[in-house]
């Protein structure tokens, strides 16, 4: 370790005196004139990381939902997973290190981690499109390369792109060519020899509106559209010609809003579907008839996804465990409707991909997603090579369904959930099934409900237990929620500190809209007393 240079490039990537920063939910993530410190040492810790590990490790440079002034940066992991929590601890640590105690913080993580400094180390880098994303990851390679590692810019990516590049390169290229036009090819093959099994392939299957939140994912659409138009038409809004990037659009305003985005127009019963900045979550919408609208977010995609697996099991003969993992934001109809109707065992846990990712991991077929559209589907080295056996032994019936299961697992990016590659998989299935978007939708009813933000001078009084379900301090509030939850029918509410915005989010649903609003707006009112609120009081 050359720590002259490391404390000569560290001066010009100075650290703001006294800014504290968390490794939250994915990564750091705040306005983006605070970040450049903590980019160049990311690039130092990955350089680590990638030592310790012997693999390349990915940096993607991107603040995802967040407003257009925010960045942010995370590392990815070997096998294309997030960092591993122990790290998460040290990329803490080094961010919020003083200048004069850098070299110092840098040699701890060495030593605990038993790093070996001259082992060849390797990063990859990916952006978003924001107007400071570009800068910010120059400062995660003057971090690399101030550490003697060696590194490859991919520039524009989404982050679930990143994330397959990682899982890429580490795995020889078992997974896939780790190159843009490797993960193109891989996704569309599978989806245009799905589609070509679908008896229902009627232009109502064959056309997709898509609102890509002013993000990349609309650049990476249009690149990998004609990969795939054998299959489906797709038409772009909000491709970042003149919008501001997730400003009332893309997937997380039209979750959180429960209204379709800006600058697209609806006709009703039209499929339509809206990505978040980075491209790595999908909620589906439609007008009916009557122009009401109405939202399919994660929890319909997982049901529709699990369903399908589970039948093609049936069809091939085989009994493998499914399991689907949610967040305490899971409708509380879809979580009824998997366990009594489909049979499929629930799993609940913290929020943030990291958490949801690991509990998949334990089954042969683990299917995740938030409500919030961010999941995937995770298939065992096992269940993958007995498929493949299946689709080349089996006979004629069997042999179809194995050899569609094996095309849906190559669909899916089992790194990272993957608006794209989601997106295909949603389409194929309902071409498949022959379902509508109205009949997907009526799979189950959501119970209403509505998600709203409180400001707070520090949102770490909030802590909670029992996968976030439960307030533990500050003292009061959990007994205050409780009360307020007894007013109401089939009612359900929880508050959490966000890991990746400056509130503390609640979460309220019950029998009607009415009901969870004023629930919702309840609680928000106790969190604003009892856990220092700051600014104006929560309207109704
Ligand atoms: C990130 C995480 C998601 C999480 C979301 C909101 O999404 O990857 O798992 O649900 O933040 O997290 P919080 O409620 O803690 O702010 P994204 O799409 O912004 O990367």
């Amino acid at each position: 370790m050359d720590l002259g240079a490391i404390t000569k490039y560290s001066a010009l990537h100075a650290k703001p005196n006294g800014l504290i920063l968390q490794y939250g939910t994915a990564g750091f993530r705040t306005k983006a004139e605070h970040l450049d410190h903590v980019m160049f040492r990311m690039g130092l810790l990955a350089v680590l990381r990638s030592k310790q590990t012997k693999s390349t490790i990915g940096v993607m440079v991107t603040a995802s939902h967040n407003p257009e002034e925010d960045n942010g940066v995370k590392l990815v992991d070997p096998l294309g997973e997030m960092l591993a929590p122990s790290w998460e601890e040290h990329a803490t640590c080094l961010a919020n290190a003083e200048e004069q105690d850098m070299q110092r913080v840098l040699i701890d993580i060495s030593e605990k981690e038993a790093v070996n400094l001259q082992q060849d180390a390797f990063v990859v880098i990916g952006r978003d499109t924001r107007p400071s994303s570009e800068k910010l990851s120059q400062s995660v390679i003057d971090g690399v390369t101030v550490l003697g590692g060696q590194f490859h810019d991919y520039g524009l990516l989404t982050t679930p792109q990143l994330h397959y590049m990682v899982y890429c390169r580490n795995t020889g290229g078992r997974y896939g060519k780790a190159t843009i036009e490797g993960y193109y090819q891989k996704l569309s093959k599978a989806f245009v020899e799905l589609t070509k099994q679908a008896s229902c392939s009627g232009d109502e299957y064959r056309s997709l509106k898509v609102d890509c939140a002013n993000g990349i994912g609309a650049l990476k659409l249009r690149e990998m559209e004609h990969y795939f138009s054998q299959g489906l038409s797709v038409q772009l809004f909000n491709d970042g010609s003149k919008g501001k990037l997730n400003h009332l659009c893309g997937a997380d305003f039209v979750k959180s809003h429960q209204k379709p985005p800006q600058g697209m127009e609806i006709k009703s019963n039209e499929r339509c579907c809206s990505f978040d900045g980075d491209a790595d979550r999908i909620v589906y919408y439609y007008h009916d008839a009557d122009g009401h609208f109405h939202l399919i977010d994660g929890d319909k995609i997982a049901t529709l996804i699990s369903s399908f697996l589970k039948e093609l099991l049936v069809e091939i003969g085989e009994s493998l465990n499914i399991g689907v993992v949610q967040t305490a934001y899971a409708n509380g109809s879809s979580t009824r409707y998997l366990e009594e109707v489909m049979k499929v065992p629930v799993y609940c846990t913290k929020t943030g991909v990291k958490h949801l990712h690991h509990k998949a991991q334990e089954f042969d077929i683990g299917v995740y997603f938030e409500a919030n559209g961010h999941g995937t589907a995770l298939f065992s080295t096992a269940v993958e090579m007995k498929i493949k056996q299946s689709a080349e032994q089996l006979e004629d019936k069997k042999r179809k369904a194995a050899k569609m299961l094996e095309n849906i697992i190559d669909l899916f990016n089992q790194a990272a959930g993957d608006a794209i590659s989601d997106m295909l998989v949603i389409e194929a299935i309902l071409a498949l099934k022959g379902l509508t978007v109205q009949q997907w939708d009526a799979l189950y009813t959501d119970l209403p409900n509505r998600q709203l933000k409180v400001q707070v001078a520090d949102r770490r009084v909030i802590s909670t237990t029992n996968a976030e379900r439960q307030a533990v301090t500050p003292p009061g509030l959990q007994e205050a929620i409780n009360d307020l939850v007894k007013k109401y029918k089939l009612s359900r509410a929880f508050v959490r500190p966000s890991g990746t915005e400056d509130v503390v989010r609640v979460y309220a649903e019950a029998d009607s809209q009415e009901s969870a609003d004023h629930l919702a707006h309840e609680v928000s009112l106790a969190v604003f007393q009892l856990a220092g609120g700051i600014g104006e009081r929560p309207q109704p």
